[in-house]
């Protein structure tokens, strides 16, 4: 369920000569033809297809902190908020931080103030293990148009080292800024390399997906990806007794659905991605969409999962460093750091596959993401080999590399809704007045049985902590991993009853520098923004 008539109504506070309730046509901000450049900040190299991925700009630490500063305003290439970046609109830079190090992020409100609640302003470090307090990842705290914030984000020395990433997180208008707008940008904790030598010999893509626009002027979606429906499970990490179930009262075609969101690859549209056949590369996946689970898949080529949330698998002890699999499920806000083997043909697809959120869910069709397409000119460098990844140095021992203790709580969590639509955990609408839902104590872990009675999919994510998946609808994963947004299953039938989707989670609270009040929350962002999310405080 999403809420495009109140997205429609906020648009029309930005851009001039909307229609009233008629038709979007009059709001629309150009289409992909304009869309299409690939931000200006983008480095090409001289050899370098024109269409070829762009990367974002990158701030790396001096003397130990990063610094980067933002203004927010109306792009007017689209006329939705976005962030702007040293004079360009749409570009966020990626921020690389050692653990240990801290980053330091101004941004300016210029967004107009006739957009209401759509112009205030504030930011999130998703997956950042840092204290819930100004001036670091403190989102209670807003700016308006004309005010700035100041951030100062300590990397805790025990951050694993992987993708993160940072977005405004202004209740009731993430959906819109961050979705519709496309405000975001990566965060990538150095080190991995240390762990798994291997990365360091292949050339790397850092891909920021974002689903922009309002639900107009779509382009046709890739065709070739339809079969994937209906098999929804992470593959090998996770048994799930839903993957084969079809809808109970489906009535509509989700693989065909058109929903005419703009997907793009940090900012282009379809660009071209040169690997040679055989190559290894390393993708680093960011999805920023506002409610696109992302299938990910390479047409003929299995992917090598190395990391999920920003966590090499293998953090957590039992696990596997790497795992062999046709595709790889990233919800909205996860992160999904694998390899990818050059087509042998030359030639192919990065896609994603048609996803089933539910009967009641967004339909999320395949897209083609990229081109994937051999070199002109044979190049020196890259990595070929078809052995393994072998591990390097071992992660550094910390609490996530650790058999955890028993859980001080066990807690029961429940994510619904109703036709309105209004959505609820534990049957409360969150407010920013609301007390906290749970009260947890630092240096605790606890259990949580988190439980989905729709019939759509939700995405739990928690600030500050990362959480062990255990279970997927009581059914244990093959192996645990740490996670920071993960799919709740939908409801699903068992022989002539409907029952929910669940989630069994250890919840790791023993981070001492995490005290204070924080959220937890669905990040399919119009869901939280219509309520299912709450507050939990650690003292
Ligand atoms: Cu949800």
């Amino acid at each position: 369920m999403t809420r495009r008539l109140l997205i429609f109504a906020i648009v029309c506070a930005f851009a001039a000569g909307c229609r009233g309730a008629s038709g979007p046509t009059g709001a629309i901000p150009p289409g992909p033809a304009t869309l299409s450049q690939p931000p200006l900040g983008a480095r090409l190299s001289p050899d370098t297809n024109v269409n070829e991925l762009p990367e974002p700009p990158v701030v790396k630490a001096v003397n130990g902190v990063a610094t980067v500063s933002l203004i927010a305003d109306v792009n007017p290439a689209t006329g939705l908020p976005s962030f702007e970046y040293e004079g360009l609109h749409g570009v966020a830079p990626t921020i690389e931080i050692e653990p240990g190090q801290r980053f330091v992020v101004d941004v300016t409100d210029d967004l107009p103030a006739s957009a209401g609640l759509a112009s205030d302003m504030n930011l999130h470090f998703h997956g950042m293990g840092s204290a819930p307090r100004p001036p670091g990842d403190y989102v209670f705290e807003l700016a308006k148009p004309g005010q700035a914030l100041h951030y100062e984000v300590h990397v805790p020395i025990t951050q694993e080292p992987g993708l993160y990433w940072y977005h405004p997180h202004v209740h009731m208008e993430t959906s819109y800024q961050v979705g519709e707008g496309g405000m975001s940008g990566a965060i990538v904790v150095l080190g991995l390399e240390k762990h798994l030598p291997r990365l360091a010999k292949m050339k790397q893509r850092l891909i920021v997906v974002r689903a922009t626009g309002i639900g107009v002027n779509a382009r046709p979606h890739d065709d070739a990806g339809a079969a994937g429906d209906s098999d929804d499970g992470m593959p090998g990490m996770a048994a799930m007794p839903m993957a084969t179930a079809r809808p109970l009262n489906s009535n509509k075609t989700p693989c065909l659905f058109y929903d005419g969101l703009n997907v793009a690859l940090n900012g282009a549209y379809e660009p071209v991605i040169t690997i040679a056949p055989g190559e290894k590369q390393f993708f680093r996946v960011v999805n920023a969409t506002g409610h696109k689970t992302l299938k990910l898949n390479v047409e003929g080529e299995n992917l090598q999962l190395v990391a999920v949330d920003g966590f090499a698998l293998d953090t957590y002890p039992g696990t596997p460093s790497t795992e062999s699999l046709p595709y790889i499920i990233v919800p909205p806000a996860a992160r999904a750091e694998f390899i990818v083997t050059g087509p042998k043909s030359g030639r192919g697809k990065f896609r994603t596959l048609c996803y089933n959120t539910g009967p009641n869910g967004d339909a999320d069709p395949p897209w083609l993401l990229a081109k994937l397409e051999a070199p002109k000119h044979k190049s020196a460098g890259g990595d070929f080999s078809t052995q393994p990844l072998a591990v390097g140095s071992p992660l550094p021992q910390n609490e996530y590399t650790t058999k955890l203790p028993p859980p001080a709580a066990k807690r029961v969590v429940v994510f619904s809704e109703n036709a309105k639509p209004q959505f609820f955990i534990n049957g409360q609408m969150f407010s920013l007045k609301s007390k906290p839902m749970y009260v947890v104590h630092v240096g605790t872990v606890e259990e949580w049985h988190v439980v989905n009675v729709t019939q759509e999919i939700h995405d739990f994510h928690i600030h500050q902590i990362h959480f062990l998946v255990q279970k997927i609808n009581g059914e244990p994963v093959k192996h645990p991993y740490w996670a920071d947004s993960v799919v709740i299953p939908h409801r699903y039938p068992v022989g002539i009853k409907s029952v929910p989707g669940t989630l069994d989670l250890l919840m790791d609270f023993r981070s001492p520098i995490i005290r204070g009040e924080f959220l937890f929350h669905c990040h399919i962002l119009d869901h939280e923004d219509q309520g299912m999310m709450a507050k939990i405080e650690a003292i």
